[in-house]
């Protein structure tokens, strides 16, 4: 029989079995030897003691949050408690691009803010061909939008603690009853209160709720921000070298475009920020 992983919780699976029941089950020792371990989201066999004996191809995967086979991803920030930080943004999105997640922006906390005070954000993301969705807790704006979305959907909401991720969930559909921290002004920020991945059905796809960041590190080199990163993806082919860094190589078009306005310094000086911490992929061979 099939299923998919739900939950793990101290080496224990839940799982939707193909008669759509609940079960509990462990895996088979087989994937300790191999060093692969079955993860939330994914599609796995059991056998007829209900142990897991096998993992079906991955579509994707992603190391924090830990989940498999997503169909694309909220990216969920607030405007204000948190502060909106582009840095942050262009850090998730690179992140996400990096693992071959298709990503939704959406913009939490509409109701604390003024429209005219974030216009230029959605106008540079837009820009960029994320979409992007203003959302309120408050006053739902958004909320339609989003459902229509995930219809059908494997979908998970992704950001900082305290942005708003359970809150939301608990919009959709308040049977998910998701606990809801509190956004501390005093720490500025959130304080974690979804501690572990989980997946929940919503309609014919399902909906994961996930640990919110408080930092975040990217796993990757520099050589691979550099085409991930972005505002930059739709151009680098055309740089001259295929490996361009876009600091002071020739012929650079990532470069000419900053010139040109295309890109935005303010995306740029992220993308240098963000590079700066990566080691280079030469430097491992
Ligand atoms: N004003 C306002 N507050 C919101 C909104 N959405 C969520 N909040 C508040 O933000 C706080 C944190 O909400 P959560 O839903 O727990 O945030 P989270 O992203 O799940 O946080 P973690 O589980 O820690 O990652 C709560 O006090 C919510 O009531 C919103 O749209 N507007
Ligand atoms: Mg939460
Ligand atoms: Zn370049």
């Amino acid at each position: 029989m099939e299923g998919k992983v739900l939950a793990v919780s101290g080496g224990i699976y839940r799982i939707l079995n193909s008669q759509k029941t609940i079960i509990t089950c462990k895996p088979r020792g087989i994937f300790r030897h191999h060093n692969k371990k079955p993860l939330v989201g994914d599609q796995v066999i059991l056998d007829d003691e209900n142990m897991i004996v096998q993992i079906k191809e991955r579509k994707n995967v992603l190391i924090r949050p830990t989940i498999a086979n997503l169909d694309f991803a909220f990216v969920v920030t607030s405007l204000k408690e948190p502060d909106f930080s582009s840095l942050l943004l262009d850090k998730f999105l690179s992140m996400l691009s990096l693992n071959n997640v298709e990503t939704v922006i959406i913009l939490s906390k509409y109701d604390l803010v003024k429209e005219d005070n974030i216009a230029m954000i959605v106008d540079s993301y837009q820009s960029l061909g994320y979409k992007v969705i203003r959302y309120s807790k408050k006053t739902q704006e958004g909320l339609k939008e989003i459902k229509a979305m995930m219809k059908d959907k494997t979908v998970a909401f992704i950001g900082q603690t305290g942005v708003g991720k359970s809150s939301l969930i608990n919009l959709i559909d308040p049977n998910y009853n998701r606990a809801v921290g509190e956004y501390s002004l005093a720490l500025g920020r959130g304080k974690h209160q979804t501690k572990e991945v989980v997946i929940f059905p919503y309609g014919e796809g399902y909906l994961a709720d996930t640990p919110g960041f408080s930092s975040l590190e990217l796993q990757c080199f520099k050589e691979d921000l550099a085409r991930c990163f972005p505002s930059f993806s739709h151009y680098v082919n055309e740089c001259y070298f295929t490996d361009c860094l876009h600091q002071n190589e020739k012929n650079c078009k990532v470069k000419e475009h900053l010139q040109s306005g295309k890109i935005s310094k303010e995306h740029y000086q992220n993308y240098l920020t963000l590079l700066k911490d990566l080691p280079y992929r030469k430097d491992r061979y």
